[in-house]
């Protein structure tokens, strides 16, 4: 990960806020940039549709998200009324404390730059169209807009406690790369499969993942992946049922985590409830670590 020095950031950024905010300067984009973005916006509506749940669909439908690099003011005019959320802009990611106090206080922190487009399928840090057009679809539905709230509140609270790696996890399997049980089928919720048009399909139809019903604890243990497709997907019945057993003191449950085991990645435990057992035929890059 690149240095998140506040010295550093401060040279490479002089219009940086205490916050770790940047101006978006809307107007420096080019039409190149627009073009990436443009590009990767076609390449996902190819897939979304029978594939994104209804929840992330029509929150795409009512943001301006379709004609080149959003203008962040103008995207946060329409969430501002839908949900209370805000769009700001940051130079890339920021460290954890203010990444939390962002959605804490129902700001999302969206990179300001776009990947290369001889480079629309790899970034090393999350760009500008993986933060908005993966994130911001979901921040405009009204109980995910509130689960990220708590998730912002609860972040401060387990830096304090030393248990932000359990945190960290959750949101990486629901936030980033959940799945959601619907009457239609499984659907994608999550932002980092919605905003790759290959993790979308494999996530959905590929053999390989494994695909298992949401548990608090069983998450919280389980290593993620961060260099490649997903090895494990966990899919929740509704939205409602996630803020449900996600809004709540977590000390017993911390207190639970502190002992007894960690998964890997690709492993399914006895417990689980396993909607597909992966074939595993898909091997993740082997020379990467996980989480
Ligand atoms: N910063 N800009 C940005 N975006 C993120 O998604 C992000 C971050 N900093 C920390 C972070 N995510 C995660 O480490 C936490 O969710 C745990
Ligand atoms: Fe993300």
């Amino acid at each position: 990960m690149p240095s998140l020095d506040l010295d550093e950031m401060r040279r490479q950024h002089p219009d940086m806020r205490g916050d770790w905010t940047v101006p978006q300067n809307w107007q420096r984009f080019t039409d190149a940039e627009h073009g990436v973005w443009r590009t990767l916006y076609r390449r996902l509506m190819d897939v979304l549709p029978g594939r994104a749940c209804d929840e992330f669909l029509s929150g795409l439908g009512k943001l301006p998200l379709d004609d080149g690099i959003p203008d962040f003011e103008k995207l946060s005019a329409v969430l501002m009324k839908l949900t209370g959320w805000q769009v700001v802009a940051v130079p890339g990611l920021v460290p954890d404390d203010v990444f939390f106090e962002h959605l804490a206080n129902r700001r999302f922190p969206a990179g300001n730059f776009i990947r290369a487009a001889d480079s629309l399928d790899y970034i090393e840090e999350p760009d500008v169209f993986h933060d908005v057009f993966g994130h911001v679809p979901m921040l405009a539905h009204p109980v995910f807009a509130d689960y990220m709230e708590a998730y912002g509140k609860g972040g401060l609270r387990a830096e304090g406690e030393g248990t932000l790696h359990n945190l960290a996890r959750l949101y990486w399997y629901t936030v980033e790369f959940g799945l959601i049980e619907t009457p239609k089928g499984l659907r994608i919720y999550g932002s980092g499969i919605a905003s790759s048009s290959a993790e979308s399909v494999y996530a959905l139809e590929h053999a390989s993942p494994n695909r298992i019903a949401f548990d608090l604890e069983r998450v919280m243990r389980t290593k993620y992946r961060i260099d490649d497709f997903q090895e494990s997907y966990f899919v929740i019945p509704g939205f409602d049922a996630l803020f449900a057993e996600t809004y709540k003191d977590f000390a017993a449950l911390y207190r639970r985590l502190a002992t007894g085991p960690t998964h890997e990645a690709g492993e399914i435990v006895p417990e689980d409830r396993v909607i597909h057992r992966g074939t595993r035929s898909y091997r993740p890059h082997s020379h990467a670590a996980a989480q």
